[in-house]
């Protein structure tokens, strides 16, 4: 059994998987004994790149196995395993806010970059070590899923410097018609039920108190799945979270709505600057839950 395992959040996205497997062969280049695992299974987008990669899905974990783990595309607990209090964390790459605490010292990465597959491209680079082909196109995978393919703010200078770079070292020639081809992979949701709708891609947040759950599904066509809203609403309200906002995200428009149910509409009516209708606000030009939802909310709350 390796002594260290690398894994990202729950709910596991193509940049959690991707830069847990790129951390762990990292690491292991350098002399560690580390294995990726993953928080869950992978969504419909990973499941497209790994079957393009020919790559296994990660083992899935819910308590770390080992006294040492590394935490890729996460720091906060409530995203983490549920013994994270109980081992050691060596490392940390992230892109997130951070709220993490510490009684060791360790080796952080954090860069307010749009994917930890691209910090973690620069930091084979820093260590002058090969990204194998299968490597390259994994994060390639995981900076196009986050940055929906350069197209959110949360891109920046080093993720457009990169991408090309990831793809011409994946032997891809059109990184553009594979992104989209990706990307829509993961927008089938005629198969899945308004539960794992709900949850396939749902983080929870500690907002002044308040528990504060933040779904989002990626789609060419909102109206289809806001068509299934009465079943959305009742599966919320079955989770019994006190807040949850549902962003339905149009990724070849790069607009979004969400249906919120929760105590607080006001405050998401300040948040956002638009009214409520019908439990849906409209949020032109959102694609990013992190850069522009989170911290609006977090003003509020
Ligand atoms: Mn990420």
């Amino acid at each position: 059994m390796a002594t260290t395992q690398v894994f990202g959040h729950k709910n596991p996205d193509t940049d959690t998987i991707a830069s847990a497997i790129a951390a762990s062969y990292l690491l292991n280049q350098q002399g560690g004994d580390t294995e990726a695992v993953a928080q869950g299974e992978p969504n419909a987008e990973t499941q497209f790149v790994l079957d393009y990669f020919k790559l296994a899905p990660l083992r899935v974990i819910t308590k770390a196995e080992t006294d040492q783990v590394v935490l890729v595309d996460h720091n906060e607990a409530a995203q983490s395993v549920d013994n994270l209090a109980e081992v050691q964390v060596t490392h940390i790459y992230d892109h997130h806010k951070f709220n993490f605490k510490n009684a060791t010292p360790l080796y952080i990465v954090a860069k307010p970059w749009g994917s930890v597959s691209t910090i973690l491209y620069y930091e084979f680079k820093q260590a002058q070590l090969d990204v194998t082909p299968q490597l390259a196109g994994l994060m390639a995978s995981g900076l196009i899923s986050d940055t929906l393919l350069l197209k959110s703010p949360t891109t920046t200078e080093w993720d457009r410097q990169a991408l090309p770079e990831l793809a011409a070292l994946a032997g891809i020639d059109d990184i553009n018609a594979y992104g989209i081809d990706m990307l829509k992979a993961g927008t089938d949701l005629s198969t899945r039920t308004d539960q794992q709708l709900l949850d396939g891609d749902a983080k929870s947040f500690d907002m002044g108190g308040h528990q504060f759950r933040i779904g989002q599904v990626n789609t060419v066509d909102i109206d289809a799945v806001l068509a299934r809203q009465a079943g959305l609403e009742a599966a919320i309200k079955s989770e019994g979270y006190e807040d949850f906002l549902f962003i339905i995200t149009d990724i070849l428009n790069s607009n979004s709505k969400a249906i919120y149910l929760g105590d607080a509409p006001e405050a998401i009516e300040a948040a956002f600057g638009k009214k409520l209708d019908h439990d849906v606000i409209d949020l032109p030009g959102v694609v990013s839950r992190k850069k522009q939802v989170v911290p609006p909310l977090e003003k509020q709350f």
